[in-house]
């Protein structure tokens, strides 16, 4: 799997993935953030893909993180179930793509927050508050299903990749301060952001953004 040295691109969903216990098979290739990722990863292999992530499996190239996660699932779902179950798929499908489309919006504040200088306060009023309600039906969105299902997770059986896929969306927004979370409207929704946190697995894949460029197994241990 080919993804930048920073912690923050939506490769984060699949590293945790990994991360969890039931996976070990794999190799990690970390990229230099802010260089063309095609050429990078050509070095590597990849022939077509220019997205972040890319997995090369089984001859192919698939650069989609909600696809990455649900065929890391697949392959792995005799030593660890992360799928949910069969009567949760169209739910569980629905989680994969909410988490794209609840950071869509925020998208053209990226380069701001990717480190140009700019503070996220000097452009509130233009590019913000215009989006605030949209922002605010996202978050209310997660914060009415948990009030609706209690629960730990996204989805009733347990720990799956709509918790990955999800999560990594909430943590980002919430670390650039792009989601209301900590407004007291989302409180289930933040509890629920921090239990996700707390995950070993969630903390190890923190430990990927301070990586050189090079080749990782499990655990950020370098290949030689
Ligand atoms: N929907 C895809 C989007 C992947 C994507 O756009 N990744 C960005 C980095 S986070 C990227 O590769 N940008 C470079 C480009 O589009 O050329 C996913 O969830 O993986």
């Amino acid at each position: 799997m080919a993804i930048p040295s920073y912690g923050h691109s939506r490769a984060f969903r699949c590293l945790w993935l990994l991360e969890e216990p039931g996976t070990d098979d794999f190799e990690v290739c970390m990229l230099t953030p802010g260089q063309p990722y095609a050429p990078q990863m050509q070095k590597h292999g990849v022939m077509h893909s220019y997205k972040i992530p890319t997995l090369q499996m089984d001859g192919h190239e698939i650069g989609d993180s909600g696809v990455i996660s649900q065929l890391i699932a697949e392959r792995y779902q005799e030593n660890k179930q992360l799928l949910g179950v069969a009567a949760e798929r169209i739910e569980m499908l629905q989680w994969l793509g909410m988490a794209e489309t609840c950071i869509t919006f925020r998208m053209p504040l990226l380069h701001l927050l990717m480190g140009n200088g700019t503070k996220l306060t000097d452009v509130q009023a233009q590019l913000i508050e215009p989006m605030r309600q949209v922002f605010r039906e996202n978050v209310a969105h997660f914060e009415s299903h948990f009030d609706k299902q209690g629960g730990d997770y996204l989805l009733d059986s347990g720990f799956s990749i709509a918790d990955t896929m999800c999560a990594f969306s909430l943590h980002m927004g919430d670390s650039w301060g792009l989601m209301d979370l900590k407004s007291g409207e989302a409180p289930k929704t933040l509890a629920y952001l921090e239990r996700m946190r707390a995950r070993p697995a969630f903390i190890n894949t923190k430990k990927y953004a301070e990586l050189t460029p090079d080749l990782y197994g499990r655990g950020c241990v370098p290949i030689v």
